[in-house]
């Protein structure tokens, strides 16, 4: 076997993996096509890779693009498709510029920076968190078509234009929170160092979250209207996406599933073409993708393509070997597929976006706070307590100050808390939701060897200058006076710090030592 020039064993690579149809650039078939999987898993076992980057060992680079992919755009062009990571790119630079990039490719961003999230209960698309798994595929709105087939009644294939016909079926609007399993992440990588997937369990910040107002059609309908209904064996409905993923060597379409129970006891598993009255970006999936209300990110499959409904959960490696939630001493040594549990439903948690560790807040004896609070799986933020000490006192957010209540999205909260205390100071945030649930105090209560859903109240360390104290406020002035600033807090002072005469009265009436 050989692979020289975009040719294997002298065939083309485009002959063996073609674009699959008319209008769908970037995306090829590899479930339905057991045989063109086993020689594209030939090629890539037969080749080396540069190595995944490595980043839980020390500081991330303060580069943007944080990470580079190497590993993954090599993939892709040993399978000639290195047209779909050029795509990619150029699709990030016009639909996410402002972007934290954390990874190029696949392309993983956040929000920035992160308190753009705090300004409107919705998050505007262009500054809205991508995950990518794969490249993006370009897809003509006016050849696609939904394929659904398994375990239903009738199986179907929609044209888009059907599916976005009101006379055929009913549309709605929700509002909803999508959230990736690994935001704030990089809490439990300082904590510990955990599992180093090859698609990067990605070092996300309290940013891999956003709201939109998706409109489309709830899948319950377009089941019952447009197959009939799914079969009595059906337990799982499987998303496939038009993506190419690799795992171990092995390549495959994006696919995972969520429960029939799910689908069928709420309209919010939607088919989705609008985000936020625009049409989908096609980073966020056009022109169809699913939103799994309530659950992890990973479930709202984008650049849907085909669903399959099933007796049991997908067998893509998304759905079944990762996404896991494991024991706190469970990891390289010892980790096995069927010693973490499967996560769906989204906890309770909660991030301060403003101010951030390590901001010198020169205040008056109380310090605003700003952040986001959500609870997946139809609960909603009920209560948001802000501790000024690390965790004994809270102050509860009081409910004009925060955004209006929905079963699927998130509240955002702001709150005046007294500060008296000066220099630095830990402030924490946690909720509570419509069931009581609330947060572990402490990443370590919930570490995990996936990394996964870091619910522990986030924590942020600033540093207090309370000028309503007469010393602080003398000092503000004489730094002042003098042109300086305050910060950075480690640059020393210019001037002495006390008069000596003065100094010298202190010790007469207090001495450094004791007199007998
Ligand atoms: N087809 C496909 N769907 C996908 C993914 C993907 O890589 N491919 N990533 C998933 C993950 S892990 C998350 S968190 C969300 C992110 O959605 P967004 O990029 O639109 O914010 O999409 C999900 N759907
Ligand atoms: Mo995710």
């Amino acid at each position: 076997m050989s692979l020289v020039d975009g040719q294997y064993n002298g065939v083309p690579l485009s002959w063996l993996f073609p674009e699959e149809k008319q209008g769908w650039t970037g995306y090829v078939e590899w479930e339905k096509s057991p045989d063109k999987k086993r020689v594209a898993n030939g090629i890539l076992k037969s080749q080396k890779f540069s190595p995944i980057p490595e980043f839980q060992d020390g500081p991330l680079p303060k580069t943007n693009p944080i990470l580079i992919g190497h590993r993954w755009k090599e993939y892709h062009a040993a399978l000639g498709l290195k047209s779909i990571v050029e795509f990619s790119w150029k699709t990030v630079l016009k639909e996410k510029h402002d972007m934290l990039h954390v990874l190029d490719f696949p392309y993983n961003g956040e929000t920035l920076p992160k308190y753009i999230l705090g300004d409107g209960k919705i998050t505007q698309n262009k500054h809205f968190f991508v995950r990518n798994h794969g490249g993006i595929p370009d897809i003509d709105p006016e050849c696609f078509e939904l394929e659904i087939g398994g375990l239903v009644k009738t199986p179907v294939r929609i044209p888009l234009k059907d599916l976005k016909d009101p006379s055929k079926f009913p549309q709605i609007s929700i509002t909803a929170t999508l959230q990736c399993s690994g935001t704030r992440r990089r809490e439990q990588i300082d904590e510990y160092p955990g599992d180093g997937d090859e698609l990067i369990n990605a070092p996300w910040g309290e940013g891999a979250i956003g709201t939109a107002v998706w409109r489309g059609v709830p899948l319950k309908k377009v089941l019952k209207i447009a197959c009939g209904g799914v079969l009595p064996e059906c337990q799982h409905l499987e998303f496939v996406g038009a993506d190419t993923y690799f795992k171990k060597y092995e390549v495959y379409n994006y696919a995972v599933s969520v429960p029939w129970r799910k689908v069928r006891q709420s309209e919010e598993v939607l088919l989705a073409w609008e985000m936020n009255g625009e049409p989908l970006p096609k980073i966020h999936g056009a022109p169809l993708r699913v939103v799994v209300a309530g659950y992890i990110g990973a479930r709202s499959c984008k650049w849907v393509c085909r669903i399959n409904a099933l007796a049991e959960p997908s067998f893509g490696p998304v759905q079944r070997q990762e996404y896991l939630y494991y024991n706190q001493q469970i990891g390289k040594h010892n980790v096995l597929i069927s010693n973490g549990f499967s996560i769906q439903a989204m906890p309770v948690s909660s991030a301060i976006l403003s101010p951030k560790t390590k901001d010198v807040v020169i205040h008056d004896g109380s310090i605003e706070l700003k952040g986001w609070a959500y609870s997946g799986n139809g609960n909603w933020v009920e209560r948001v307590e802000v501790s000024p000490d690390g965790g004994h006192v809270w102050y509860p957010v009081a409910q004009e100050d925060m955004t209006q209540k929905h079963y699927y999205a998130w509240r955002l909260w702001k709150i005046e808390v007294p500060v008296d205390a000066e220099g630095w100071l830990e402030f924490c945030v946690r909720t509570w939701d419509s069931s009581n649930n609330t947060e572990p105090t402490y990443v370590r209560s919930a570490w995990n060897w996936d990394l996964h859903v870091t619910s522990s109240a986030h924590r942020i360390k600033i540093y207090s200058v309370n000028r309503s104290k007469p010393r602080t406020a003398m000092r503000l002035k004489q730094l002042e006076d003098m042109g300086e600033s305050l910060e950075p807090i480690s640059k020393p002072l210019e001037f002495t710090l006390e008069k000596f005469e003065d100094y010298e009265a202190a010790s007469q009436k207090y001495p450094r030592e004791p007199r007998d």
